[in-house]
């Protein structure tokens, strides 16, 4: 019996005793526990009536177990399917209904909310900060063997939701395939190896912190500093016994705003890699300056996985997100057609690790999938002779705040519908911690509603990241002769040299 992910990342450390998580109370998981724990919770999995092919929500806080659940759903054969911990119930309830999951497991204290959006069909189990729920009480009653399902490298094997422009979010089909060969590929670029200790400060519902820093652990046996939130002394504190950091361009700006940044600190450390957004390139000179370490910067989407890196040896250029992976094709292309080296363009993307579509909405696949598996990621870059990319722009109306992307579409959706809004344009504007940060401009029809009240209507709907950061009120937007609300004025009004 196979199945491609478990055989490769959780079957080969059944006997391997060495740490794979450290947890921050100094608790050591080693290899071999955390495949029994897999078995364990798949166990409660298939008693919950987790079939092959069936999702299994999770909106749980950053634990062990939440990792042992990843694997769990691996090793049952199900799609695994993480949502933001943000997430507010009406945000919930699409995803849900979408996926139609047979389990859900949340916190504890979002269990009765989460219990009412589900169908009968539905299971809700709880895992609570500590550790406490039904999850793991019923888990710590399983046998630590569970005759793994057989996957293949097309089935799937999670769903990841992104956000798109239309406003509705679309679940990304990633096979086990798509996951293991970017996995393999990164370790193998990054040289990751056993003796690595990597610091985990992001987020386990996103492709950066689950596939990106955790695949490539499994895969290569090293060590995982786990820690159960971005915490910037605890940094400070692990970095000096640590080799590898993986963030987004948010964690490097903090640590070099703080003064213990310095050669001395980071003398263990081997590779500093950011990505998610883009990383500025006076950070990269100055983390140069501090430490004596260029950052490692890698473009990647949820669709894709990671699709470009800079050299592992070879320079690593600021502003440049590198060459595309092995196995993996990048072209920069105008309306489909390539352009010349230099010509900036849309960048395109083909390869094993490119999702098999998005669930339920075949019109949407094909709008960004072509039939010859290119995907367009809808970012514009740029290609040098040699085929290293930079990324300059979006054609995607999208802001990244803090590695987080956030539709516009979306809150201007929220936003719109509250009586008394004629319209809206949601925009992003420069942040010094986060990169970008949300910005409302509101016309209102009732010139009565107050900032605080559409404040206080769009926090039941969306996550606090989504929030604007601040309100305009204004008389009209500014729009182009086609009608088109031409947003780069309004950043240039309300941005940071904005004169408003
Ligand atoms: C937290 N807040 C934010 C953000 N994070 N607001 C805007 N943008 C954010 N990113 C708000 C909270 O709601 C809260 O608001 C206040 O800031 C403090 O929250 P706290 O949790 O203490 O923040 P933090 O711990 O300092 O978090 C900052 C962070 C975090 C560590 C940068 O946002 C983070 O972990 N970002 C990484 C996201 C990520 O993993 N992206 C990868 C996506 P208030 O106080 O007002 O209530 S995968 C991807 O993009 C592709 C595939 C790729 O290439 O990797
Ligand atoms: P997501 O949809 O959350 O997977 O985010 C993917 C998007 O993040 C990409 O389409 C890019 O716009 C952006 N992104 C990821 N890595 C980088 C990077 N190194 N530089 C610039 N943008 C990036």
């Amino acid at each position: 019996m196979t199945n491609t992910l478990y055989d490769a990342l959780i079957a080969p450390h059944v006997e391997n005793d060495d740490v794979f998580l450290t947890l921050d109370d100094g608790t050591n998981v080693t290899y071999a526990s955390f495949v029994s724990r897999v078995a364990q919770l798949a166990h409660v999995l298939e008693d919950a009536g987790v079939k092959p092919g069936d999702r299994v929500v999770v909106q749980a806080p950053k634990l062990m177990d939440a990792v042992a659940l990843y694997g769990a759903a691996v090793q049952t054969g199900a799609v695994y399917l993480p949502l933001n911990t943000a997430y507010t119930q009406s945000e919930l309830s699409y995803f849900i209904t979408d996926a139609a999951p047979i389990l859900v497991v949340c916190d504890a204290r979002h269990e009765k909310a989460i219990a009412a959006i589900c169908g009968e069909n539905t299971k809700v189990m709880t895992l609570a900060k500590d550790g406490t729920g039904t999850l793991s009480t019923s888990a710590d009653a399983c046998s630590r063997c569970f005759p793994t399902a057989a996957r293949g490298p097309d089935d799937l094997a999670a769903l990841l939701y992104t956000s798109g422009t239309t406003g509705r979010s679309k679940g990304a089909m990633m096979s086990h395939k798509n996951l293991l060969s970017n996995a393999e590929s990164l370790v193998d670029l990054w040289q990751i190896a056993k003796q690595d200790r990597l610091i985990h400060a992001l987020p386990i519902f996103h492709t950066h912190g689950l596939f990106v820093a955790l695949n490539t652990a499994l895969l290569a046996g090293a060590h995982v500093r786990f820690m159960a939130a971005f915490d910037i002394d605890m940094l400070f504190a692990e970095i000096p016994s640590s080799t590898l950091l993986m963030g987004v361009p948010t964690f490097y700006t903090r640590l070099l705003d703080d003064p213990r940044l310095n050669k001395e600190l980071v003398k263990t450390m081997r590779l500093f890699i950011s990505g998610s957004a883009p990383l500025l390139a006076e950070i990269h000179t100055a983390f140069e300056d501090r430490t004596g370490h260029r950052i490692l910067e890698r473009y990647g989407m949820t669709e894709t996985n990671m699709i470009t890196s800079n050299p592992y040896q070879g320079e690593r250029l600021a502003g440049t997100v590198g060459y595309a992976l092995p196995g993996t094709e990048v072209v920069i292309t105008d309306n489909g057609k390539p352009v010349a080296p230099g010509e900036i363009g849309m960048i395109e993307v083909r390869g094993d690790n490119v999702f098999q579509g998005y669930w339920n909405m075949p019109e949407k696949t094909a709008e960004e999938l072509r039939d010859t598996g290119f995907f367009m990621t809808g970012d514009l870059g740029v290609m040098s002779d040699d085929g290293r990319v930079s990324i300059v722009g979006r054609q995607k109306d999208l802001i990244i705040s803090g590695g987080y992307n956030i539709y516009p579409k979306e809150i201007e959706d929220v936003i719109n519908e509250i009586d008394g809004v004629r319209e809206s344009a949601v925009f992003g504007v420069a942040h010094p911690d986060f990169g970008e940060s949300v910005l409302a401009a509101i016309v209102l029809e009732d010139r009565t509603l107050t900032i605080d009240t559409i404040a206080a209507l769009v926090a039941p709907n969306l996550a606090r990241f989504k929030h604007p950061r601040r309100y305009i009120i204004t008389d009209a937007l500014p729009r182009n002769t086609m009608g088109k609300v031409q947003k780069n004025v309004l950043r240039e009004a309300y941005g940071e040299n904005g004169s408003t």
